[in-house]
């Protein structure tokens, strides 16, 4: 099986140097962690044998030598690149993403931009995408889209292939009032590309909550145990912690680098590392360490900061700005306690070789990373396996990922400056036996879950979500050869019923309950069906007679209002289904006007037989919240007063016990013997129908979900399509 990985860019960027182009692995957390990941395919036991890496080489290349730079990188990295001319990568790369999303992903709204043709860029480039990767998906191909240049990319691919599509965010996804900030139109479509996905996988709890909450507030979809429900597949939203090579920085052999610390004597050396961007928190860092040297001038001269920055996206305005505060606070803290022997901060602005990396990690007493948010931060969990001895010292920030994993550190809120000297006047004086202690605990956790057994993990799970996804859809799907054969079973039969739900299956669910009036359409074709030979039509609905009356009255159909209570034999009078009593509203209503009180937008709604609780008009995350208080509650006391409760979509509906779909399914089959009998309906309440409905009989849900009924129909649309083709 191949894994198919597409990021913004590839493991390598390509350059010109000469007249020739030269390719050079790229640093980052993402192709760092995934390339460990990568080297392990065809040893360990996935079925995963094979995979091939799709993305940007970094920069745009001439159409006339498109050929040499993917000959280069397929041959040397399994890469296939995706050509993107300067301009587009400006507006997107530069623009939306480092100058929108970016910035506002990590709570620095000041910093983003909101341009329309950084937005528009953005769709286009994810589209070049979707049709470059589209040339390259083979059936089987497991899908894995990365980060937050591609959110949009799950929903395109989901028009066009069934192959499992999974996304994972290596940023944090920020909460609701943050989110929002995004302008209108664009928010929703990175929440429902993202949900395109049959698995969306952050690196923390908190992440994948903040998303969901998202869902529900903008799109007003809720979840259930953190799947989404989707027309035509399932999204789960679930927790992955990325993890590290751990035995690569354990064991590697560094040297000609040394790697032993100093000893007792020697300055102490407090280690920072980090790609240069203001999520990182280096400033703080460096106004933390002045502090440090000020309130401790016993630790003059003898310990250093070793300072390693990593350039990073200099052609943004945001990063060249930090570059100077940075070059500027350096050189001041330097030239203030410095002495021709000792440099308090030794800073370094480059990329070190590999080994070179390790090496300093292992040398380090202390390392201090202090981003002010970092979806995850590698980089700590590199320092702890990286230390042989079990000695040193992290301190390390609330604000990222890794600081839930690594407990055992010197956890510090970074826009405390005072707390960060302290933090380094502690972790200089922890004895020895401490560090190793919690070292030990840290390093068994992170050997634990690798980098192999986080993506293994997420392919699995990405497997799994995408069969149950499947399974529910194509298990029972009313596929085009089932249509062919209920055609053939309505055209043969003899005497045929087709009982139909209103909203949801005739006409799309409505915002507003008085909005979903028939079309024209529609009523001609119930007409059409109705005079067909032996066709008998009924229409269910939780609504009131009038309404139904107002709306179908003139048809020569069968109808039923109050989900049973009243029925209206074609050509005659609405009556009783059977006797009824209405005292239970008498305890019911009080209770519901309670509860709207409470939820501002939440409405009665009273009819003879049945009382609805209306809150489409609600908060909807208020609602998601209150909701489940008033079932519950209705539960409780309807047992004894003789009435039934009903969750419907943005409804709760209370009616005469005894008075449901089932019941009502009974008393129209109950007239004939029926030898076609078609069941078609897309609401909770429509599951008694199902569960009533005799072993030949076609029940069919409309929209995805589990169900009683035999067959599955994508959406309303083609419930009537279906319905158009029996007049054939
Ligand atoms: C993003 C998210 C999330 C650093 N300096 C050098 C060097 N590195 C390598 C480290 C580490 C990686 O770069 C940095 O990873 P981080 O996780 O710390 O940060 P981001 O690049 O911002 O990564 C982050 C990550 O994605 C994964 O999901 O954790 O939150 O922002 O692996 O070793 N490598 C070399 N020389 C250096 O000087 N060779």
């Amino acid at each position: 099986m191949r894994l198919l990985i597409v990021s913004n860019r590839l493991p390598v960027s390509v350059s010109k140097e000469n007249g020739a182009y030269v390719t050079t692995k790229s640093a980052g957390g993402l192709v760092s962690g995934l390339s460990d990941y990568l080297k392990t395919l065809g040893h360990t036991e996935s079925d995963i044998d094979d995979y091939v890496w799709m993305g940007w080489p970094g920069m745009s290349i001439d159409k006339k030598d498109e050929e040499i730079v993917k000959g280069k990188v397929s041959q040397e990295f399994n890469a296939v690149p995706v050509f993107l001319s300067k301009e587009l990568m400006d507006n997107v790369y530069l623009g939306f993403c480092n100058k929108t999303i970016w910035p506002l992903f990590h709570y620095f709204p000041n910093f983003a931009r909101f341009r329309k043709e950084y937005w528009q860029d953005y769709q286009r480039m994810n589209k070049i995408f979707r049709d470059e990767l589209l040339k390259e998906i083979r059936p089987g191909d497991i899908i894995w889209v990365h980060d937050y240049h591609l959110m949009l990319l799950p929903a395109l691919l989901r028009e066009e292939v069934s192959n499992p599509i999974g996304f994972f965010l290596h940023i944090p996804f920020p909460t609701y009032e943050m989110y929002r900030m995004l302008q209108k139109g664009s928010r929703e479509e990175i929440l429902e590309g993202l949900l395109g996905a049959d698995l969306i996988g952050f690196h923390t709890h908190d992440y994948a909550q903040y998303f969901l909450r998202c869902v529900l507030r903008i799109l007003g979809m809720e979840n259930h145990m953190s799947k989404v429900y989707l027309p035509d597949h399932v999204a789960a939203v679930e927790t992955f912690p990325m993890g590290i090579d751990f035995d690569k920085f354990h064991t590697m052999d560094v040297s000609p680098y040394p790697s032993k610390k100093a000893g007792a004597r020697k300055p102490k050396s407090v280690l920072s590392v980090d790609r240069l961007d203001y999520s990182k928190g280096i400033i703080n860092r460096l106004y933390g360490f002045e502090k440090f040297l000020q309130e401790h001038p016993e630790w003059h001269g003898k310990v250093s900061m070793n300072m390693v920055v990593v350039p990073s996206r200099v052609a943004v305005g945001a990063y060249r700005k930090i570059k100077s505060q940075l070059d500027e606070l350096v050189g001041y803290i330097n030239g203030t306690y410095g002495s021709m022997t000792w440099t308090p901060v030794i800073y370094q602005f480059t990329s070190l070789p590999h080994k070179q990396l390790i090496a300093q990690y292992r040398k380090s007493d202390v390392a201090l990373l202090t981003p002010l948010r970092d979806g995850m931060n590698l980089v700590a969990k590199e320092y702890i396996a990286a230390l042989q001895d079990q000695k040193g010292v992290l301190i390390l920030s609330e604000f990222t990922g890794a600081a839930k994993e690594l407990s055992e550190s010197v956890v510090i809120n970074p826009n405390n400056i005072d707390e960060i000297a302290d933090a380094i006047a502690e972790a200089l004086n922890i004895p020895v036996k401490e560090q190793v202690r919690g070292n030990t605990i840290m390093q068994e956790r992170l050997r634990r879950y690798d980098v192999t057994k986080w993506a293994t993990d997420f392919v699995n799970d990405l497997k799994a979500s995408s069969m149950f996804s499947n399974r529910a859809a194509s298990r029972k799907l009313l596929a085009d050869d089932i249509q062919e054969e209920l055609l053939e079973n309505y055209h043969k039969a003899k005497n045929k019923i087709i009982i139909v739900n209103y909203d949801g299956t005739l006409v799309p669910y409505s915002k507003y309950p008085s909005a979903a009036e028939p079309p024209k359409a529609l009523l001609g074709l119930l007409k059409n069906l109705d005079s067909q030979s032996n066709t008998d039509i009924v229409i269910i609905s939780g609504r009131g007679k009038d309404e139904l009356d107002e709306w179908l009255g003139g048809l020569p159909v069968n109808l039923t209002a109050e989900h049973g209570s009243y029925i209206r034999e074609a050509g005659e009078e609405w009556r009783l289904l059977k006797p009824l009593s209405a005292r239970w509203k008498q305890e019911v209503l009080p209770i519901l006007i309670m509860y709207t009180d409470r939820l501002p937008g939440a409405y009665i709604q009273e009819r003879d037989y049945s009382v609805a609780w209306h809150y489409h008009k609600a908060d909807v995350e208020q609602a998601s919240q209150l909701v489940k208080e008033v079932n519950d509650h209705l539960l409780s006391i309807t047992t004894n007063i003789n009435a039934q409760v009903f969750h419907g979509s943005k409804v709760i509906e209370i009616s005469s016990a005894g008075v449901n779909k089932g019941e009502l399914a009974m008393h129209w089959l109950s007239r004939k013997k029926y030898d076609f009998i078609l069941a078609i309906g897309a609401g909770w309440s429509d599951e008694l129908l199902f569960q009533t409905m005799p072993e030949h009989a076609w029940s069919v849900k409309v929209g995805l979900a589990h169900t009683d009924a035999r067959f599955i129909l994508d959406g309303q649309g083609d419930a009537i399509t279906l319905m158009e083709r029996l007049q054939e």
